[in-house]
């Protein structure tokens, strides 16, 4: 029997291959895997417990937090605010990031999560998430929130787990995507792909075509070409769970669109939460990922809950989408 790698050993595994990496990234990295056991373990429950329904709060999104969205973040908060590597925490459900240690020295590490991805599918059994980024604290320097306003290429670590059939864990720390599957028995990862790549072609596209009426011309173009059965067939693949149209995309190819339309004219999807490290496993796994200008990547954050259009998945049909685009504009 080949003996199985959990996510401790391989997190290990990585940072004796990269010296730059320290004890305390690994150690970080395990605190954030162990937050997203309880959450998983508490969402495999929701039908069974009264966590269904909202709080009857309104986040800084301006969305009804559901229970299980605010159970997350806490959960998150507090698997991590007592380790001392950490600098600060900001949330998607948190209106201002959170700074721990309030002296000059303490913390080498932001953590930037949204706890519970696409929670408003929670209460009809679909697939939800969690992501994470992780960037550098800029060290000798008075702590402020504007710290985690870093251009995606700067992220050290880049991650999600999807609670769905199973629940799986993807990251990457720069050395390529691996993916880990929780055994329920024995309450850790398993390491089950490493070095994942995403098909640089596949006939599969992700938007929500309800929005139609308000899309650029170039996305309707691109549509249109996409629906040409010369190019095709093209399958449309379409859950309204990010995570989980991602994680398909990353294991079967495709491409994940979220234009901006007329309700939120940059884009529906947060930069520095959901589409930095998203955007970072795909271009690690050889996709590509624009806000239909630029790599997300390289996109300079102006504020915490900043959004962007987004574009992701293999490279050739990103590059489609955002040639599209080009055309439109000239
Ligand atoms: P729409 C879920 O609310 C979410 O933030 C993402 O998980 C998902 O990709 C997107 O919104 C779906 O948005 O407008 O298609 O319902």
């Amino acid at each position: 029997m080949k003996p199985y790698v959990t996510v401790q050993q391989h997190i290990l595994e990585q940072q004796r291959k990269h010296p730059s990496a320290t004890g305390d990234f690994s150690l970080l990295l395990t605190g954030i895997t162990l937050a997203t056991r309880f959450i998983a373990n508490e969402v495999r429950r929701a039908g069974l417990k009264d966590v269904y329904g909202d709080t009857g709060t309104i986040n800084v999104q301006g969305e009804l937090v559901q229970k299980l969205d605010r159970y997350a973040d806490d959960t998150i908060i507090r698997c991590l605010n007592y380790r001392n590597m950490v600098s600060m925490i900001a949330s998607e459900e948190n209106q201002e990031a959170i700074l721990l240690h309030n002296s000059l020295e303490g913390g080498k590490y932001i953590v930037i999560f949204d706890p519970l991805d696409g929670s408003s599918n929670i209460d009809v059994n679909i697939s939800v998430g969690t992501i994470f980024s992780i960037l550098g604290q800029p060290q000798n320097q008075e702590k402020q929130e504007t710290d985690i306003l870093q251009c995606g290429y700067k992220q050290l670590a880049g991650g999600y787990v999807i609670y769905g059939p199973s629940t799986e864990l993807v990251y990457t720390t720069g050395h390529g995507v691996h993916i880990f599957t929780l055994d329920p028995d024995i309450g850790t990862y398993i390491l089950v792909d490493e070095y994942k790549k995403i098909p640089s072609k596949s006939k599969i596209f992700s938007i929500n075509e309800g929005n139609y009426q308000s899309f650029p011309n170039g996305v309707k173009n691109w549509l249109a070409y996409v629906k040409d059965e010369k190019n095709g067939p093209y399958s449309a693949r379409y859950v309204g769970s990010l995570v989980a149209d991602f994680h398909r995309t990353l294991l079967k190819g495709g491409i994940f669109v979220y234009p901006p339309t007329t309700k939120s004219p940059n884009g529906k999807l947060r930069l520095l939460y959901e589409a930095n490290p998203l955007a970072f496993i795909a271009e690690q796994a050889g996709g590509m990922a624009s806000n239909g200008k630029q790599r997300i990547l390289d996109i300079k954050p102006e504020s915490l809950h900043q959004r962007t259009p987004l574009i992701i998945g293999s490279k050739e049909e990103a590059e489609r989408v955002c040639n599209f685009l080009r055309e439109d504009s000239h």
